[in-house]
């Protein structure tokens, strides 16, 4: 029987020097104690309860919540055991030779200070790399950006390089403000879906759920993608297009709203600049022309804008098939047109959502930890780094860092000599994986922070065991950008410490200040440097989070963004020609290889393949072919096979598929048994330096 929900307060925490009391809100449900927090997962951002005991945990969905209201996918009920698995690191640890051995907290932390500290002073700031982590919290992202703007780099970044980079890119320049324009619970008056590029009911399932409710209920759902999504099976139009070819796509849908009048013109009169220049582009863009860079066949373009333009309020929603292009930033700036151009921004509904992925990767790059902003998206070389200056008592630099993307191939021509990495896995998540390799075993001293021995700490010097996001406190801002707590539900391994409590002991060795007593001490910062957080307290985000901008104008917090004008001032539009993949299939690489995920993994796996019920669903790596391809090289069902692109070669069995078209084949990059990034490329998105995950020429050899 639930008895219902109760504020126990005085749960008593402790790390090591620093102990505090927390208020925890539980309840009590049937003879359990559950625990309110986060889902560790996607950017979804559920809310979740939990009980840890006997070795075994029970979750709930939070009904209470915004949110998810009480829904949970399967990585949500399955996927927590990784934090209980036997093989977490315990203690920190030093190389010596092949192997590392255990040391305390003190020398661990006393090496890297000095480390760093050296190679600042021999060979310059800029030879240290900070790779931060959307798997951590605000406070421990904004702490690491902080650490290394201190020392004297903008050389920190993040897998959003890899993800939404091209997001931040593209909207910022359009709209001022790269972020979901709308709630999740405003979808639920959305008439028309449109879903490009977002496999949603795999990848944000909850979100998925409610595109597919609202569906029944008689909304339009148009969805464009290579492959045959859950999503497409139930559209009203599906797209299926080539890969990369999204802007001739897009431009021929606006053509078409163009001409038949469909356009909002009170909107773009009095809240856009730049429709000139861009109507004229896409007048080149007829539906009839475009069919042949698309494939997609003219009455389903005419379709799908019809049904975008004249069912109002229309959303988008969009995903890695947009972002993940050396065209990405451009690709989200025509997804930007289209809703500029129908007037579907700052209304009730409508919007643009970039389905941002890690639970925290909306937080980490409001943080600033990417090398092109500083925490609020404030550029290094603009007077906004006064202030940073100000707060932290600190002389900062004002260019532009490296790149995740550039700091490997750095580390090779040793421009970079240190790496400080926390939570990311790069040696199976990075593109053109022989550099990243070569890159690390170049380094003088490389330093991992993560809860488990990954593939990439294996080249480490200094291994730091951190607590995992059910054993550490702080907070988390989802795709919605709703800022909630999270919340330990059980005692960490041996002797792991939160990511916060170890960068606040280097902060405070290496710059001989305070270190940070809690994370609401470090959160107290964020609201002075952060406009958009500045006005709500830490413990008013518990349990139910808020949505920034929270400020003097938006005291709770705002669902729509946009409504009266653009963060940017006036929305502008760009005119966008197509231009080609830097891929394209040959004779010699004739299929076109596009990679992604599953619904039962994670990335390089480390969290869901030690969960025993997800990794039954899904336990060996696959390629998806088409029965067409199969049947024409002989290809049986299950077979291992050879995919080989330019820069490399895997094997792994086939699943023949009617979810994939001709031509296409499609791995995800969750199996280190076959690590599809070795064939992918070093090409980057000029703008946001993305690599082009999604289209690769390759060849199939049985
Ligand atoms: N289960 C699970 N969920 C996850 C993750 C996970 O690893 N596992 N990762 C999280 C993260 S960090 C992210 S960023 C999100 C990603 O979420 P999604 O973006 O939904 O996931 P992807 O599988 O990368 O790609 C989405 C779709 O893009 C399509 N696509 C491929 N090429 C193109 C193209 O050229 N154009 C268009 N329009 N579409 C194309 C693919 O067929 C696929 O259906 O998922 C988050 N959620
Ligand atoms: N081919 C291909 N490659 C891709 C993509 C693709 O679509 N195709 N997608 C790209 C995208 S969108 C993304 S977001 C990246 C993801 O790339 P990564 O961020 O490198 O992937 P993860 O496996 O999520 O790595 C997270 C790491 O953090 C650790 N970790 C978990 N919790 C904590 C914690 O609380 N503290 C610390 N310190 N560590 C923790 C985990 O053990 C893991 O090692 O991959 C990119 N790579
Ligand atoms: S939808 Fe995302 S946040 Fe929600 S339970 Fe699934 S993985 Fe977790
Ligand atoms: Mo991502």
């Amino acid at each position: 029987m639930k008895i219902g929900y109760q504020l126990i307060i005085n749960t008593y925490y402790a790390a090591s020097s620093v102990c505090f009391r927390r208020n925890i809100f539980k309840s009590r449900q049937n003879s359990k104690i559950m625990t309110l927090t986060v889902c560790p997962y996607c950017g979804t951002g559920c809310q979740i309860e939990v009980d840890y005991s006997g070795d075994h945990y029970t979750v709930h969905g939070y009904t209470r919540s915004a949110v998810n209201e009480g829904k949970l996918c399967i990585k949500g009920y399955q996927g927590l055991s990784y934090a209980s698995s036997h093989d977490r690191i315990t203690s920190p640890m030093l190389r010596s030779g092949d192997t590392w051995v255990k040391v305390s907290w003190d020398e661990a932390i006393d090496y890297v200070v000095k480390r760093l500290k050296e190679i600042r002073d021999r060979y310059g700031p800029d030879a240290i790399a900070f790779q931060a982590s959307a798997k951590c919290t605000n406070e421990e992202n904004y702490l690491l950006q902080k650490i290394a703007r201190m020392i004297g780099t903008n050389n920190v970044d993040h897998c959003a390089r890899s993800c939404h980079s091209s997001t931040v890119a593209g909207l910022i320049r359009t709209l001022g403000t790269a972020a979901a324009t709308g709630s999740i619970k405003s979808l639920k008056s959305t008439q028309t879906f449109f879903v490009i590029g977002s496999n949603t009911t795999e990848q944000h399932p909850i979100i998925g759920t409610t595109i597919i409710k609202q569906k029944k209920a008689g909304k339009k759902l148009i969805v464009a993608d290579p492959r045959r999504t859950k999503l497409a099976s139930i559209a009203d139009v599906f797209l299926q297009f080539k890969p990369g070819s999204d802007v001739a796509l897009l431009n021929s849908m606006m053509f078409v709203i163009l001409k038949r009048g469909l356009i909002d013109s009170e909107f773009i009169k009095s809240r856009t600049e730049g429709f000139e220049a861009f109507a004229e582009e896409i007048e080149k863009y007829p539906p009839e022309l475009t069919e042949q860079i698309t494939g997609v066949p003219p009455d389903l373009v005419e379709k799908a804008a019809e049904i975008y333009a004249s069912n109002r309020p229309s959303a988008i929603l969009y995903g890695m098939g947009i972002t993940q292009h050396i065209h990405g930033t451009e690709n989200v700036m025509s997804v930007s047109n289209l809703a500029l151009m129908t007037g579907n921004l700052g209304r009730y509904g409508s919007g643009i959502f970039p389905l941002r992925g890690q639970n925290n990767v909306q937080g980490s790059s409001d943080m600033g930890a990417l090398s092109e902003f500083y925490p609020g998206y404030v550029p290094p070389d603009s007077p906004g780094v006064e202030k940073f200056e100000r707060i932290w008592e600190a002389k900062l630099p004002r260019k532009v860092g490296l790149m995740l993307s550039e700091m490997f191939d750095a580390a090779i021509d040793g421009r970079v000599k240190a790496i400080y990495l926390m939570g990311e896995n790069p040696v199976i998540t990075e593109a053109n994986l022989s550099d990243v390799e070569r890159g690390l075993k170049n380094l003088e001293l490389f330093v991992v922070q993560d809860i488990f021995m990954t593939d990439t700490a294996r080249y480490a010097h200094v291994i730091l065991p951190a607590t995992s996001a059910l054993e550490k406190e702080g907070t988390f801002t989802n795709t919605e950008r709703r800022i909630q707590r999270v919340v330990p539900v059980k005692d960490p391994p041996g002797d792991a410490r939160p990511d916060w409590w170890i960068l606040s002991q280097i902060y405070s060795k290496i710059f001989d200040r305070e270190a940070y007593r809690s994370p609401e001490d470090i959160f107290n910062e964020i609201r002075l440097a952060i406009p958009n957080y500045s006005g709500v307290r830490y413990s008013d985000l518990y349990p139910d989070g808020k949505q920034w901008p929270i400020n003097d104008q938006h005291p709770e917090g705002a669902e729509i963004l946009h409504v009266d004008k653009f963060a940017r001032g006036l929305g502008r539009f760009m005119a966008i020609p197509y231009k080609s993949p830097s891929e394209s299939p040959d004779e010699e690489y004739p299929f076109i290889l596009t990679t992604g995920r599953n619904y039962y993994h994670w990335h390089s796996g480390t969290m869901t393949r030690r969960s025993e019920i997800l990794e039954r669903e899904s336990p060996n790596p696959y390629v998806e072919i088409s029965v067409n391809d199969a049947k024409k090289l002989s290809i049986r069902n299950g077979q291992t096979i050879t995919i080989e692109s330019r820069h490399g070669s895997i094997k792994l069995p086939a699943m023949v598929t009617s979810k994939i078209p001709d031509g296409i084949v499609f791995v995800p990059f969750h199996f280190k048994e076959a690590r599809v990034n070795l064939l992918v490329g070093e090409n980057l998105d000029p703008y946001s330096k993305i690599p082009e995950f999604k289209v690769v020429a390759v060849k199939v050899k049985a």
